[in-house]
């Protein structure tokens, strides 16, 4: 199901979000629905969030928790889903690995068959953190054919990138 069904009228999408724990996906979450940044609490479970998209587009986000002992509940929050947001820390080089084989092991499920997905490489106005160039490099998303996907630069505490994010979301919703 898409953000526009057949007869044109407006449906809803879910949006699941993803990452290591601190990648920013509350953060992320609560400034894109435009409320103030409060001092977020590690996500334990999920949060769960409308947000109405340009183009009156309903979106369902979903954020879920990303501490080590809640991914192996990741897989139940995939089927259904009409694309996964998958939040990178920048700055931490350290932890890269762990999170690229995190997403390597969700997109290989079944339920993200045909799925469309939007990396951010979040924390990006960071003095430390890692190019884009240098993280796609580091991803090797190239061999997910069968998927559409974007990898775009953010900052959930600046908001520079965010609505370009929202927008290849959309595109990605519209498209894929
Ligand atoms: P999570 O939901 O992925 O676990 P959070 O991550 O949204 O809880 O964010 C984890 C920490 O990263 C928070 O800091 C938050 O303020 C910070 N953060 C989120 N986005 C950015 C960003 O774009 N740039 C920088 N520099 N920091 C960011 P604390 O200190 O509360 O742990």
């Amino acid at each position: 199901m898409g953000p526009v069904n057949s007869r044109g009228h407006k449906a809803e999408a879910q949006v699941v979000m993803m990452g290591l724990d601190s990648a920013g996906k509350t953060t992320i979450l609560y400034k894109l629905k435009g409320n103030p940044l409060v001092e977020t609490l590690p996500t334990v479970g999920f949060n769960v969030e409308p947000l109405e998209a340009p183009g009156h587009v309903s979106l369902i986000l979903w954020d879920i928790g990303g501490q080590t002992q809640l991914r192996a509940t990741w897989k139940d929050y995939l089927e259904g889903t009409n694309i996964l947001v998958y939040v990178l820390d920048s700055t931490d080089e350290a932890r890269l690995p762990e999170a690229v084989a995190e997403l390597n092991e969700v997109l290989e499920d079944p339920n993200m068959a045909g799925v469309p997905f939007l990396v951010l490489a979040n924390k990006q106005e960071a003095p430390d953190a890692l190019p884009l160039l240098e993280i796609r490099d580091r991803l090797g998303l190239e061999r997910f054919q069968d998927n559409c996907w974007e990898l775009r630069a953010c900052s959930a505490l600046t908001g520079q990138g965010l609505q370009e994010a929202l927008q290849s979301l959309l595109h990605l919703l519209r498209s894929c």
